[in-house]
């Protein structure tokens, strides 16, 4: 596979969607052909996956196996129809979320089985892996603030305060872990100045 594979990871409302945006248009005037995704709802069965995982619809709750399940569903689409073809002919690809997602929402928010969660990561991406991932590290209440302003919060928006930590945390704990693939950056600074830092990390670890 000859492109590259960049995920934008972080808790609610840190701003990976504005950064994404932000990024193609920079990539795009380098002259790199960029492709913009996101998880879940990348592909046309994703998108209805994406509105099952994230329509709150009383009387219809989702179990929380039910929803790994339906999370990996919509990833092993995803790279199929989606992630390897446009590798293989050489794109950028944005990915907003990808397995640390997974890890950090159902395993550490939801408390489920960290060795299942892995195995199905490992079942629904066929071990492919992101060249770099981009952490946008802002506090939960940050970022949920900034959401409230916006919309109607989802599903997993409406979760509670400590959910969201969890969440944080497992973002925290999997940055220590993968120090090579996982960069932080601090995303309470504002949109101009998170995505220098962004490029600056593209051009000394994609483009050097
Ligand atoms: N999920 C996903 C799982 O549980 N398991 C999984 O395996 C996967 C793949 C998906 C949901 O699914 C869960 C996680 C999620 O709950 P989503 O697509 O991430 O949802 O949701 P979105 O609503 O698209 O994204 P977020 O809520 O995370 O928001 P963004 O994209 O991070 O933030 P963005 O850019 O839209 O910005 C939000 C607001 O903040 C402002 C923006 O203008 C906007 O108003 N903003 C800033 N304000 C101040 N300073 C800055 N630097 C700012 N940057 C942006």
């Amino acid at each position: 596979m000859n492109g590259k594979f960049i995920v934008f990871e972080g808790v609610e409302g840190c701003g990976k969607t504005t950064q994404i945006q932000l990024c193609s248009q920079w990539l795009e005037s380098l002259n790199i052909s960029v492709v913009l995704t996101r998880e879940p709802g990348g592909t046309e069965l994703g998108k209805d996956l994406r509105r099952l995982l994230l329509e709150k619809l009383p009387n219809k709750p989702v179990g929380e196996v039910t929803e790994l399940l339906l999370y990996a569903a919509d990833r092993a689409q995803h790279i199929e129809e989606e992630l390897k073809p446009n590798l293989a002919t050489g794109k950028y690809i944005l990915c907003d979320r990808y397995t640390d997602s997974t890890i950090s929402y159902q395993g550490y928010g939801r408390g489920l089985n960290m060795s299942i969660i892995n195995q199905l990561n490992q079942i629904s991406t066929g071990g492919l892996e992101s060249d770099l991932t981009i952490w946008l590290d802002v506090d939960v209440e940050v970022g949920l603030s900034r959401k409230r302003g916006q919309a109607t919060l989802d599903r997993i928006e409406q979760e509670t305060i400590a959910f969201h930590r969890r969440v944080q945390q497992g973002y925290t704990e999997l940055a220590g872990s993968y120090p090579s693939r996982i960069m932080r950056v601090d995303g309470t600074s504002s949109q101009d100045i998170v995505q220098k830092s962004i490029q600056e990390i593209l051009q000394n670890r994609l483009f050097s």
